[in-house]
C-alpha cells in the first residue's frame, strides 16, 4: 500500500446489507457517516451486489424476504472494536432500523468481519463474524477490496475462502 498507517491503526472489514427502502441510498449513505467518525479512516468500499436472502428456515416462495443488496468495505481506525461497534449499532440506529425479529428484513445491517488480527469472543461482540466463512455475499464483495486480508483464526485469505466456497 502507498499510504502511511500509524502503528496505533487497525485495518478493518466491514459488511453491509439492505433489503429494505432504498437500499444503495442505505450502503452510502452508511458508508459516509462511518467515514466522518474520529479515529476513522475510509480506505475502499466495494461495489453494491445483488443477493438473494439466506433465510434461517425454509420458506415458501411467497414469504421470501426481498432481494438484498451487499457490499464491503476496508477502513482504518484507532478506535478500540467496541467503539466502533457501537458506532456501527448508532449509525443503523440513524438510518431508521427497526429491530424485530432475528435475520429479519432491514433498511441496513453492518458487520463487524474483521479486525485486524484480533480475536474477540464475548456477549456482545464476536470478531472474526462467526458466519462470514460461509457467506458468499460477504465474501465476494470482501474479496473486491481486501483479497489478501487474512482470517486469524482459519489462517486463509478471504480470496482463498470465496475459492473454497
Ligand atoms: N454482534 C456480535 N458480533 C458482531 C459483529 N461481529 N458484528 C452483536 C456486528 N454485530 C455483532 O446484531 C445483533 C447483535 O450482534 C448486535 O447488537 C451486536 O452486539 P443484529 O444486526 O441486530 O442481528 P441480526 O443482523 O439480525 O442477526 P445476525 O445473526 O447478525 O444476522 P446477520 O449475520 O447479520 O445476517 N442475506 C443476504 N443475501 N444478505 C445479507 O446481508 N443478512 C442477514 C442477517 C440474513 N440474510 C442475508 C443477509
Ligand atoms: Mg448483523
Amino acid at each position: 500500500m502507498n499510504h502511511q498507517r500509524p502503528a496505533n491503526f487497525q485495518s478493518v472489514l466491514i459488511g453491509l446489507g439492505s433489503n429494505l427502502g432504498n437500499r444503495a441510498e442505505a450502503l452510502t449513505c452508511a458508508w459516509k457517516l462511518l467515514s466522518k467518525i474520529h479515529g476513522v479512516v475510509p480506505r475502499k468500499i466495494s461495489r453494491f451486489y445483488e443477493t438473494e436472502p439466506l433465510v434461517a428456515e425454509e420458506l415458501p416462495p411467497k414469504k421470501m424476504p426481498p432481494m438484498y443488496l451487499n457490499a464491503a468495505g476496508l477502513l482504518e481506525t484507532e478506535l478500540e472494536p467496541f467503539a466502533l461497534l457501537q458506532t456501527m449499532l448508532d449509525i443503523e440506529q440513524q438510518l431508521g432500523r427497526v429491530r424485530n425479529e432475528r435475520w429479519g428484513s432491514r433498511t441496513i445491517d453492518l458487520d463487524l468481519l474483521l479486525f485486524g488480527n484480533c480475536i474477540l469472543r464475548t456477549e456482545h461482540l464476536i470478531v472474526p463474524h462467526p458466519q462470514m466463512t460461509e457467506r458468499r455475499f460477504v465474501l465476494e464483495p470482501a474479496a473486491e477490496i481486501a483479497p489478501d486480508m487474512q482470517h486469524p483464526v482459519v489462517g486463509k485469505t478471504i480470496l482463498q475462502l470465496l475459492k473454497e466456497l
